[in-house]
């Protein structure tokens, strides 16, 4: 049972999110999604439009998603791969090298993002077109 997690925000969720989530896995047989809580979000110094509440629910109706687990800190990644026994840390390429350090103790990949969409990109989109999305 090989066992991948990744991390996001995974707001506004988009095919550039899930075709990522899909990716990873396929890893392994098990993927946990590490969920940025609205806490550490505004570490990130990131405003979702969705509460955690709602990212979890999107999130665990993915029918590739085995769980989630809340990301409150950067440096919790360690700690959740020892404990959730985990083989593979899987991220988008926009983080290539951000997380090497913790090949010391999981697999680290990264996978080539989605170019063409993102969560900003959606929101100035919906903007120009006068959506009334602020
Ligand atoms: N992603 C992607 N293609 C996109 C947009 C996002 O592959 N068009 C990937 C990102 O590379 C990331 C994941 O989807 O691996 C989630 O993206 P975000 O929700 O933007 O998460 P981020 O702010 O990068 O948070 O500790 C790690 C952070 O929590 C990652």
């Amino acid at each position: 049972m090989r066992r991948v997690i990744t991390y996001g925000t995974f707001d506004l969720l988009h095919y550039g999110h899930i075709h990522l989530l899909r990716r990873a896995s396929e890893i392994g047989d098990y993927l946990i999604v590490g969920l940025s809580s609205d806490s550490f979000n505004e570490i990130k110094g990131k405003k979702s439009y969705f509460s955690y509440e709602h990212r979890l629910l999107l999130l665990k109706s993915i029918v590739f998603v085995n769980e989630v687990i809340p990301e409150n800190s950067w440096d919790q990644k360690k700690k959740d791969i020892i404990h959730h026994k985990i083989d593979a840390l899987v991220m988008g390429d926009d983080w290539k090298g951000k997380f090497d350090s913790l090949q010391e103790v999981c697999e680290v990949i990264y996978l080539p993002r989605t170019p063409e969409i993102s969560t900003t990109q959606i929101k100035m989109d919906l903007q120009r077109e006068g959506y009334g999305v602020t």
